[in-house]
């Protein structure tokens, strides 16, 4: 890596590890979402936000280089969502989400969930300091996706498979997207979801229960 990124991803380290630290004493369990744009982050939000407030509580950051929209989305559900805009900007990263917390109770919370910029790519090399980073691919991405962008799939800690209501109409190859992801990223759990019917969804619920994204 050139010099200038090495000693920017180090400082991003450093910030990642703090709020690691911030989380872990919170009580917080922190799941950051990723995908190309489109591949449905929000809307499996907005069904997460929706299922777990009655018992849990619940908030969440979304980032994105302009526009409010995914904010107010998730804002519907009744959680409290805060929008990061980027600019120019292609990922989060540690700094500009510790940023974003500032005069939020983290002890108050037991879940927050982050929502990327979209992208397979930019995000895969800035830790935020969540427990779990999940990748998202739907089916109308194309199975080669991972391993047309490895880094992202390798260094998450589950992949979901979503827009799995559609599969049928792309010809989506199940077993296929199964392989390309388990070579570029052996034993990562795979979870495939829809969240227009909700399949797939319970077990996501549970894994959250568990605050653990192992299947
Ligand atoms: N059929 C179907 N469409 C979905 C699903 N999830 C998201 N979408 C649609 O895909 C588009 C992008 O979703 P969005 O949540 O904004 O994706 P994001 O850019 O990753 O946050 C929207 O038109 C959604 O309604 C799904 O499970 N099934
Ligand atoms: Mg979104």
């Amino acid at each position: 890596l050139p010099e200038l990124l090495q000693s920017v991803l180090k400082e991003n380290d450093t910030k990642a590890r703090e709020l690691r630290a911030r989380f872990q004493n919170a009580g917080v369990f922190v799941v950051s979402i990723v995908s190309g744009p489109g591949a449905g982050k929000t809307a499996l939000l907005e069904k997460t936000l929706a299922a777990l407030q009655p018992h849990s509580r619940v908030a969440a950051l979304v980032g994105d280089l302009a526009t409010e929209f995914d904010s107010e989305r998730l804002a519907r559900t009744g959680a409290q969502v805060r929008q990061i805009l980027t600019g120019t900007v292609c990922h989060l990263d540690a700094e500009m989400v510790d940023t974003a917390l500032e005069g939020w109770k983290l002890d108050e919370l037991d879940y927050l969930f982050i929502e990327n910029v979209g992208n397979l790519v930019c995000p895969a090399a800035y830790d935020l300091g969540e427990d779990a980073r999940v990748v998202l691919l739907s089916v109308t991405q194309g199975e080669d996706k991972p391993l047309k962008y490895a880094p992202i799939f390798h260094g998450s800690d589950l992949a979901m498979v979503s827009k799995a209501d559609l599969a049928h109409a792309v010809e989506f190859d199940f077993s296929a997207v199964r392989r390309n992801i388990a070579a570029v990223s052996p034993g990562v759990p795979i979870l495939v979801v829809s969240a227009k019917t909700g399949l797939g969804m319970d077990h996501w619920f549970a894994m959250l229960a568990a605050r653990s994204v192992t299947i």
